[in-house]
Formats: structure tokens, C-alpha cells, sequence
């Protein structure tokens, strides 16, 4: 069979002093870091979406990216033979896992019947292919929000029937993904949010939504699908106001409506951003929740407010995300998926090398260093030191919950005034993280 990507080698390790743009510097699949190899604790993901449907469209211009695979159609014929490019390019990549939307993978017909026997013939497809490459299913989703019918939402919109369709849709989604062995099934709200308050149920539409995990959490154990259910946070766009907002508002979602323990986060960078977080805010955040499941690996332009889906390439950025992911010893069964497309002016296959090559040195360069701050325990140290009032005497009365109100005025009554306050040392923790940095 004739190759989609002619010339492009497997991407092999060479080490940091390598010169070849088709090589990794830092991401060494058999190095172990923390006791794990890098390929399990990264769980590198690529997606199906922008990476095999991107065209490279904008508002302003049509389709530039050169897939000389694709022949732009919506057939299946076309829908089978991305697969074959899909899966030598991760296969030349190395990743050792890949996501999709049901609509990314085969084309939708007129009926739900008709689409979903396409979605079968396209998954058969699938299937043979990872089991000749090993390359697994990371999460599947479903797209509810491209087709006109989602225009009002879906789970959360106010007409029953589409309520129905998404139902279907979900139900088959979680089909396909058990059937490929998928260990995650993720919910992004898509049009799960509104516009305008004049004319939405709030309580109606957010009991909906939640009945609707259930019910898909449901239908997960009768078929015997053990992955892990994943909300994707995101604060806006398409709606103005996403009830999906951000990690705090998920898990209120998800707390409030018994889905604790059911459903666990995919956090993702642009998304952090565009709802006034660091991506590092996010993670930890779920992370104490016990619901850091899996990420979305990307960045936004600081400079432009929307969804740009770039590529991770800033060690800061990596560093930082890997901190709070080795606290969990990684994100097993979840994973580091590039929800990343290249810039319709990077137009050529071969920029679909540079970009995930780049992502993933990225990641396995935060991660070593992350490492190394966290052998020396210099942030550790310094976050205990802050808190040791906490250890002993009034603070730990205070810590284990058994402080009154009227101990405390007594206690402070005699004291007089509190103890002295200590820098909180930002400046210096901020230099000792860049000499880690190198
Ligand atoms: C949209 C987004 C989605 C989800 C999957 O911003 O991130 O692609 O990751 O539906
Ligand atoms: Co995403």
C-alpha cells in the first residue's frame, strides 16, 4: 500500500543535542521518571478532529491545509481511507493513543438508522487497524453541537425530540467506544449552555443535562463498559454562557446532582484560559476533588480571546501542568491529548510532524523537570513551612475541626494579637523554579 506521509521516518528519540526536526529531543518513550516510563505516564493522545477533519478554515477564508489522502468529500469510501493516514501518521508518531467524535470518524446520512450503519462500517475499520498497529482508543465523544439540530443545545435544549436524538446518539457513541476498547468516554458541552435568560429554564435545562449523564452512565454498565465518564470544562463558546464554565462550576454540576464519583474532569489549557485560570488552577483544583481524570493538551493566544487551539510548546506551561500531574502519579486511565490544531498557514502534512513532535518534547521536557523540583521538595518545603502554624497548638485544634468560635475569642483575648505574618517569598520561588528550567 502506497504511504500517505512518503519520506517521514518513525519518529525516533535522538537526545537534546539532535538537530533533526523529525526526531525527539526529550521524549523518550523507556525513560522512566517517577518510577514510570514516560509512555505511561503521558498517555500521549492524538486527536481525530483537527488533526484528520481540520481544514484549515476560518471566518474569513476557506479550506488551506493540503491532505492529499482526503478528497473533501463526506463520503464513506473517503471516510474509510482517512483511517489508513490517521493511523500511519500516530503510527510514525509513536503516540500510543488517539480520540474521536463520532462525526469526525464517518459521516452523517439522513436518518440516524442509516448514519449509524456507516459509523458501524467505519468502526470495523477502525478496529482492524488497532490491532495491527496496538495503538488504542483513548476516549470517544459525540458531536452534539455541529448539526443544525443542536442549534438550541442538546441535552439542555428546549425541544424534547433533540433531547431524544443526542439520547441515541450518546447511546451509540458509548457503543463504538466500548467496542474499540476506548478506557474513556468524554462529555464537552458544546451548545450545552445559553444566550439569553429571556428565554431559558435555567433549573430546567441543568436537571436535564444531569438526568442525561445519568442516563448515559446507565446505559455505560448495562453493556459493561468499564471507562471513566469525563465533563470537559469550558467557560464560553459556542454559548455566551457554558454550564460546563470551569473546573468549580463542573464540579458543583456534578456534586450537587449526585454524579460524584461518576463523572471526572478532561481539563484543557485554552479552555483555563478563556475562563480567567491557569491551566495549573484547573488541574489542581480537580485534583483535590479527586477528579483530575485526563487533559486536553493545548495553549491560547494570551493575545486573542477566542479558542485557538495551538499546540503546547512553553516549558513554563508544561512544567507547571506536570507538577500537579505527577502529585497523582499521573492521569491513568486518562491521558495527555493534543486537542491542538497547526495554523492554516502551516498548510503541509508534514507540519502535523512539527506540531505533535513539538507538543510532546514539550511535555516530556515539564515533566523531567517537574520531576526534579519535586526530588528536591523545594516547593514542598517551603508550601509546609508556610502552613506549620497548622502542626500544632491553636492551629491544629483549628485544623482538625475542633476549634470553637469561643476558644478562639478566648485564646485571642489572652494573646492579644495574632503571631507576625512571613513573606510569602513569590519572587524567590518564582527564580528557583527558572534555575530548574535551565
Ligand atoms: C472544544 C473542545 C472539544 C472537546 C471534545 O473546544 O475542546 O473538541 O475536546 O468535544
Ligand atoms: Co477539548
Amino acid at each position: 500500500m502506497s504511504e500517505f506521509f512518503p519520506g517521514v521516518p518513525k519518529i525516533a528519540y535522538e537526545g537534546p543535542k539532535s538537530k533533526n526536526p523529525l526526531a525527539y529531543k526529550h521524549y523518550n518513550p523507556d525513560e522512566v521518571v517517577e518510577g514510570q516510563k514516560l509512555r505511561d505516564l503521558l498517555r500521549f493522545s492524538v486527536c481525530y478532529w483537527h488533526t484528520f477533519r481540520g481544514t484549515g478554515s476560518d471566518p474569513f477564508g476557506s479550506a488551506t491545509l493540503q491532505r492529499p489522502w482526503d478528497d473533501g468529500s463526506n463520503s464513506v469510501e473517503n471516510a474509510i481511507k482517512r483511517v489508513d493516514a490517521a493511523f500511519e501518521f500516530i503510527g510514525k508518531l509513536g503516540a500510543p493513543f488517539y480520540c474521536f467524535h463520532d462525526r469526525d470518524i464517518a459521516p452523517e446520512a439522513d436518518s440516524l438508522r442509516e448514519t449509524n450503519k456507516i459509523l458501524d462500517a467505519v468502526v470495523k475499520k477502525l478496529k482492524e487497524k488497532q490491532g495491527e498497529t496496538g495503538i488504542e482508543l483513548l476516549w470517544g465523544t459525540a458531536n452534539l453541537f455541529s448539526h443544525p439540530r443542536f442549534m438550541h443545545g442538546a441535552a439542555t435544549s428546549c425541544n424534547a425530540d433533540v433531547y431524544a436524538f443526542a439520547a441515541a446518539q450518546v447511546k451509540k457513541a458509548i457503543e463504538v467506544t466500548h467496542e474499540l476498547g476506548g478506557v474513556n468516554y468524554v462529555f464537552w458541552g458544546g451548545r450545552e449552555g445559553y444566550m439569553n435568560l429571556y428565554n431559558t429554564d435555567l433549573n430546567r435545562e441543568l436537571s436535564h443535562l444531569a438526568h442525561f449523564m445519568h442516563q448515559a452512565h446507565e446505559h455505560a454498565k448495562s453493556i459493561g463498559f468499564k471507562g471513566q465518564f469525563l465533563f470537559e470544562p469550558k467557560p464560553k463558546e459556542p454559548t455566551k454562557h457554558q454550564y460546563d464554565f470551569d473546573a468549580a462550576a463542573c464540579l458543583n454540576f456534578i456534586g450537587r446532582h449526585g454524579l460524584d464519583g461518576i463523572v471526572k474532569l478532561n481539563i484543557e489549557t485554552n479552555h483555563a484560559t478563556l475562563a480567567g485560570h491557569t491551566m495549573m488552577h484547573e488541574l489542581e483544583y480537580a485534583r483535590i476533588h479527586n477528579a483530575l481524570g485526563s487533559i486536553d493538551a493545548n495553549t491560547g493566544d494570551l493575545l486573542l480571546g477566542w479558542d485557538t487551539d495551538q499546540f503546547p510548546t512553553d516549558i513554563y506551561l508544561t512544567t507547571q501542568i506536570m507538577l500537579v500531574i505527577l502529585k497523582q502519579k499521573g492521569l491513568a486511565p486518562g491521558g495527555v491529548n493534543f486537542d491542538a490544531k497547526v495554523r492554516r498557514e502551516s498548510f503541509e502534512p508534514i507540519d502535523l510532524f512539527h506540531a505533535h513532535i513539538g507538543g510532546m518534547d514539550a511535555f516530556a521536557r515539564g515533566t523531567k523537570i517537574a520531576a526534579k523540583i519535586r526530588a528536591d521538595g523545594v516547593l514542598d518545603k517551603f508550601v509546609q513551612q508556610r502552613y506549620r502554624s497548622f502542626d500544632s497548638g491553636i492551629g491544629k485544634k483549628i485544623d482538625d475541626g475542633k476549634a470553637t468560635f469561643a476558644e478562639l475569642e478566648k485564646y485571642m483575648l489572652e494573646k492579644g494579637e495574632a503571631a507576625a505574618n512571613e513573606s510569602g517569598r513569590q519572587e524567590y520561588l518564582e527564580n528557583v523554579i527558572n534555575d530548574y528550567l535551565e
